[in-house]
């Protein structure tokens, strides 16, 4: 056997520093002799990840030996961020690590700033995956989480004089430090083509184009445990043998080159634009590539360690938990895998494929669900689409088998949508009901609404299926190494560090919420984390923003149904307000710094005028001298998982306001409860058990209920629906170019009856805006009153143990997976 090697311990800042000096010189992405900041960070991260593949190594071997149930992950999405702060805070060498840099003339703080931020997806649903991650190493888990690399991450985002503009991402421009390219594995991956029928019937899939899948390794400390798992993300190639040397040599050099093209496209960015026939192509290329290689991964891997393989025994092997519906190929996939490769009969591969996919909803908004054309389908897929089809007829004779009464409504629950012949389509949505075994929402409304609405049918098909699994977020991130002030605080009341792995332990702070020596303790706190943020936006972004005022923040992508605009309206108003005001009735009101941060989708229009609609009304508010010291409208650019990590620490008031029924879960209400930020938010997705767990009287609430938006929409339509002068008044003022002359009439229009942009308020912030109005003036009252705004803060974080994502995680392993953990000693 090969001897292990020493890596760096707690205690050896020396040994760090000796580690990271070698690899300066020998893991070097730069030309030798320089050492400033960049060199430095990527020297640590060599040295870090050193550390990492050692445990990943004695993990995966753990895991081999042991040969439990495994779990894998499948998501088109990982927002992971940066990673070094987390590995060396996982491996308990914060310390070590920041002594051994002073040591080299190096500073920690400087050196962590240097890595790019890994935006491998967009927003929660991507954040989550990266979360769950965390969690299931942390809980020593065998798992893998499987996505795709892409070469450009999510767009970054520019605030010009027009708004937003998007520019790419290159985030390997200097490569990943932390990604191991596995040359070893590597699988075909087949699209186009036919289907090929055998003397004996058996089906195969030939011809069309093969691209190669190559495998790249993203080491996930635990935190406190040495299991290391990973996070396997594929890239599309051209295996060199199918390099047309012939054709190059003669001349027909572009030619030669198409594959390879062909194959950068797959793993160019995510979310290609799929407004063109193309563009849809390559997304639903991108699907497969993802399914295909990640599946090939799993069977090698059952196969290795199986001698004769008893195909039955897959399921009590394998999970495989689908992030939405984007991975949904797998089923098929899996299906063909077992029929056409492994020759198994469609019932045992049905059984098969059933027991081991289990699928997640994320969103119940009906642009959100997937539908593919199934022209496209059978050109790029031909055998998948035999599949599907086959599995709508199966689903089609069973329902009239067994539930004669539901034929009525058949054609809606099909998995193929064939109502408009000259687009016919496949239901994502439908063949993961139909074909998984578990159905589970993200909080506990919207796994309701599910069962009530989305899927009531198949509900009461199969009610077993349907579960809930209230989201969570990773304490570690999101506290632990974000807040290492208030970390400390805690740590100190609680008399214990062990609420980092057992989030419940928070509870432990409800007895001192009214102590004045930890009220001070948490609000200097409080009052760093402002300070810092505050530095950052001096610095990168050119705002001057006081500490002293309240922080109040909405981060998270830009939608409708999210209301952004709810907010920005109410600012406006209280500009307004504070104009008339005299200097004395001024110097009364509680100062507030309101931010806003998030992208709106390249092509979504009415998103990116409420981004124009935030910075304009800053640009006016925060150069009105008489109003500028009360009140600050900022819009900070190019929110990310790292910009998040600054924000969230340093929030007091956080808002969280969709329209009920439409936001399934929201985690960052999470963060911001757990880092003592209150919530001023809607009985909307997570918000409702948040409140349930911290108390109603911690949480600014308003906002119709989800039970009576379908009526207030009718009212709305039918022109019941009498507005609040206030709100007249706002839109009024907007529409008087008092800031600007943008044209934001497609804004305004849309809150207005039925028009042509409109759904006629559809996202009810006419409605919902008196509400929201009083819930604010309650917030000022209440932030005048510090010891009480103490209380409510610390109580927040005490009511947030629920929200970990160990919980999370533990409750997919223990009711879905059925996997157990398998720790390496
Ligand atoms: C759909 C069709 C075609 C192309 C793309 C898509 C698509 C892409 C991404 C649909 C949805 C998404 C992302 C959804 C998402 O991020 N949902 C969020 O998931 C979080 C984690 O569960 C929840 O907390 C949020 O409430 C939910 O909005």
């Amino acid at each position: 056997a090969v001897p292990a090697i020493a890596h760096p311990t707690p205690g050896d800042s020396f040994g760090v520093a000796a580690n990271i000096v070698y690899h300066s010189q020998f893991s070097s992405r730069f030309s030798p002799f320089k050492f400033e900041v960049e060199q430095a960070f990527y020297a640590t991260a060599a040295s870090v990840k050193d550390a990492l593949v050692q445990r990943w190594n004695e993990t995966y071997k753990h895991f081999h030996e042991e040969d439990p149930k495994q779990v894998y992950y499948l998501s088109m999405e990982f927002l992971q961020g940066r990673a070094l702060t987390n590995a060396i805070g996982n491996l308990g060498l914060s310390d070590a690590y920041a002594a051994a840099l002073t040591k080299l003339g190096h500073d920690l703080e400087n050196v962590r700033e240097q890595e790019k931020d890994a935006a491998l997806g967009n927003g929660g649903l991507g954040r989550l995956a990266s979360c769950f991650l965390d969690s299931m190493a942390t809980l020593d888990l065998p798992a893998w989480g499987y996505g795709l690399r892409y070469k450009y991450g999510l767009f970054k985002q520019i605030i010009s004089s027009k708004g937003q503009e998007e520019y790419a991402e290159d985030w390997l421009e200097k490569s990943s430090p932390w990604e191991i390219v596995r040359h070893d594995v590597t699988y075909p991956v087949r699209f186009f083509g036919e289907v090929q029928v055998d003397s004996d019937g058996r089906r195969k899939w030939i011809g069309g184009e093969v691209m190669q899948a190559l495998a790249y390794d993203i080491p996930i400390p635990g935190y406190n445990t040495k299991n290391t798992i990973s996070l396997r993300i594929w890239e599309a190639r051209v295996p060199a043998e199918d390099f047309d040397l012939y054709a190059f040599n003669a001349g027909k050099h572009e030619e030669a080159v198409q594959l390879q093209l062909k194959a950068d496209q797959i793993c160019s960015v995510l979310y290609p634009g799929d407004s063109t026939e193309d563009g849809k192509l390559l997304r639903l290329k991108q699907q497969y590539m993802l399914c295909s290689a990640s599946l090939q991964d799993i069977f090698s891997r059952f196969k290795e360690r199986r001698g004769a393989i008893s195909w039955d025994e897959f399921p009590n092997k394998v999970a495989v938990q689908l992030n939405d519906t984007h991975p949904t190929l797998a089923i098929p996939e899996l299906m063909r895998i077992l029929m056409d490769d492994e020759g198994l009969g469609w019932d045992q591969a049905w059984n098969i494929t059933s027991s081991t996919i289990a699928y997640t909803n994320h969103t119940v908004l009906p642009e959100a669900l997937e539908k593919w054309s199934q022209v496209v389908m059978a050109k790029l897929l031909p055998r998948h689409m035999e599949i599907i089809a086959e599995i709508d007829k199966r689903f089609q004779v069973l329902v009239a088998r067994t539930r004669p009464e539901l034929e009525s409504k058949l054609e809606a629950l099909q998995v193929l949508d064939n109502s408009n012949p000259e687009k016919k389509l496949v239901r994502m949505a439908h063949l993961c009901v139909v074909s998984a075994h578990s159905v589970n929402g993200v909080a506990e409304l919207h796994s309701e609404i599910l069962k009530k609405e989305l899927f009531s049918d198949f509900y009461s098909l199969w009610p077993e299926k349907f579960n809930n699994k209230t989201n969570g977020v990773t304490p570690r991130r999101w506290l632990r190494f974000c807040s290492p002030e208030l970390s400390a605080i805690i740590t100190k009341w609680l008399r214990t560090d062990k609420w980092v792995t057992n989030l419940d332990l928070l509870s432990g702070l409800r007895e001192f919420a009214e102590n004045k020596q930890l009220q001070e303790e948490w609000n200097a706190a409080k009052l760093a984390n402002k300070v810092r943020f505050a530095d950052y936006l001096l610095k990168v972004v050119g705002v001057e923003v006081n500490p002293q005022t309240l922080f109040d923040i909405q981060i998270k992508r830009i939608h409708e149904y999210k209301r952004q605009l709810l907010n920005i309206l109410s600012v406006i108003y209280r500009y307004k307000t504070i104009k008339e005001m005299s200097p004395e009735e001024r110097a009364n009101t509680v100062p507030r710094t309101v931010m806003f941060g998030g992208k709106a989708f390249a092509t979504y229009a009415q998103a990116k005028r409420i981004v124009k609609l935030v910075t304009d009304v800053g640009a006016v508010v925060n150069n009105d001298p008489n109003v500028s010291p009360h009140l600050k409208v900022v819009f900070i650019p190019n929110y990310n998982v790292t910009v998040a990590e600054l924000a969230i620490p340093a929030s007091e008031l956080s808002q969280h306001i969709s329209t009920a029924g439409m936001e399934a879960s929201g985690t960052s209400n999470m963060k911001f409860a757990l880092n003592g930020s209150l919530i001023i938010g809607t009985l909307d997705g997570a918000n409702i058990e948040i409140r349930e767990e911290i108390g109603e009287d911690n949480f600014f609430l308003f906002g119709a209920r989800a039970d009576d938006v379908p009526r207030l929409r009718k009212e709305r339509e039918q022109g019941k629906f009498v507005p609040d002068p206030r709100f007249e008044e706002v839109k009024d003022f907007i529409r008087s170019k008092a800031f600007g002359d943008f044209d934001y009439e497609p804004l305004l229009e849309a809150l207005e009856g039925d028009t042509g942009y409109g759904r006629g308020d559809y996202f009810l912030v006419g409605q919902d805006f008196p509400g929201y109005l009083d819930a604010q003036d309650k917030v000022d009252e209440t932030y005048k009153n510090r010891a009480k705004w103490m209380k409510m803060s610390i109580l927040s974080t005490a009511g947030s143990g629920k929200f970990s994502s160990d919980r999370t995680i533990s409750q997919y392993a223990n009711e879905i997976w059925q996997v157990g953990q398998c720790r390496v000693p």
